[in-house]
């Protein structure tokens, strides 16, 4: 056992040498002797409108800062992720961030970090870690508020959303990625706020891995098993952008004959929503960049930074949407 830890150790470092031959010896966790800093950015991947616009956003503050960014999209996987982080620990890059793609699992990288000085600072997604000193902050979304504010218009609206007439308000949830914050807390506010109804029930509910093809995929076969679904609650626009698909293909219209409920506010979900297919959008900034920076550079300056940043985000309804789309920036 201890053997094959050695071995993985020095192959892990002999990758971490030639990576960092054109890097420098300055210590980490401190800007290098010209004040450039160096990020290394563990993203999750690529799967939705918000990904991008969060990418860019990334990308584009970071260049605006002079921050040296460099940038992995794990492609949706943990052990990419946690590769990247041991890559940027071995170059000794002045500051870590990313977006966890699930919850658990982060102990032991983070302090592999932890230990070579370097401060972490989570982005978009929380870690379910007990040890709150392996990151500096949490700058990011409430997501249960977000479900809660999808659960309030529901239950606001619980008249007009019997589609079926029959008394019962029959919810299909698209789950965004299994043990991702964003789902399950997603989930739990919305459960919270429209058990005060009891009229509303969730019928269905699996993931579609915040994906346009995974939420048309899940939908279709709600469809197939079920001619009562009043109600699509999707984790973000682009699975309800797929369960529109799925619908119109099933010879209904959305928004009218299934009302969706979805959170984001992306450009073509806010297209959807103006248009009437998505009747109610809760909004979620994917424009992290420009705070991201801005917090690194004060922890590397030994500023005293908030341990939860709080992203400003609002709600749309159709008309709310026209009025915002011409301006939208993503
Ligand atoms: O809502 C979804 C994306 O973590 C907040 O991830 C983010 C979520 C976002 O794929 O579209």
């Amino acid at each position: 056992m201890l053997k094959k830890t050695l071995i993985a150790a020095s192959a892990i470092s002999l990758t971490a040498l030639s990576l960092s031959a054109c890097g420098s010896d300055d210590a980490a966790g401190s800007a290098t002797d010209d004040g450039t800093i160096t990020m290394g950015f563990a993203q999750v991947g690529a799967e939705s409108g918000w990904r991008t616009a969060n990418t860019k956003s990334i990308q584009d503050s970071a260049e605006a800062a002079g921050i040296d960014l460099k940038f992995t999209d794990a492609q949706g996987k943990q052990e990419n992720q946690i590769q990247a982080i041991r890559s940027y620990i071995q170059q000794k890059v002045d500051v870590i961030a990313f977006s966890p793609v699930v919850e658990t699992g982060w102990d032991a990288v983070l302090q592999e970090a932890k230990a070579a000085d370097i401060p972490v600072i989570l982005t978009d997604r929380a870690v379910d870690s007990e040890d709150t000193s392996l990151y500096k902050t949490f700058l990011g979304s409430d997501f249960v508020v977000e479900g809660e504010k999808a659960g309030q218009w529901l239950v606001d609206n619980a008249a007009d959303s019997d589609v079926n007439g029959d008394g019962k308000i029959n919810v299909v949830q698209l789950e965004g990625t299994t043990g991702a914050a964003p789902a399950i807390d997603r989930a739990e506010g919305f459960a919270d706020t429209t058990s005060a109804d009891p009229s509303i029930e969730v019928t269905a509910s699996q993931t579609g891995d915040f994906t346009r093809d995974g939420g048309k995929q899940v939908m279709e076969s709600f469809l197939q098993s079920d001619d009562t679904i009043d109600v699509v609650y999707a984790h973000n626009d682009d699975m309800g952008l797929g369960a529109i698909e799925a619908i119109e293909a099933a010879g209904l219209k959305p928004g009218k004959d299934i009302k969706i409920i979805t959170v984001d506010a992306v450009k073509d979900g806010m297209i959807a929503l103006s248009e009437g297919k998505i009747n109610y959008i809760v909004e979620c900034s994917p424009l992290l960049g420009p705070q991201l920076m801005d917090l690194a550079e004060k922890v590397l300056a030994g500023e005293e930074v908030e341990p939860r940043i709080l992203t400003e985000e609002t709600t749309f309804t159709p008309e709310q949407a026209k009025e915002a789309l011409p301006t939208r920036e993503y």
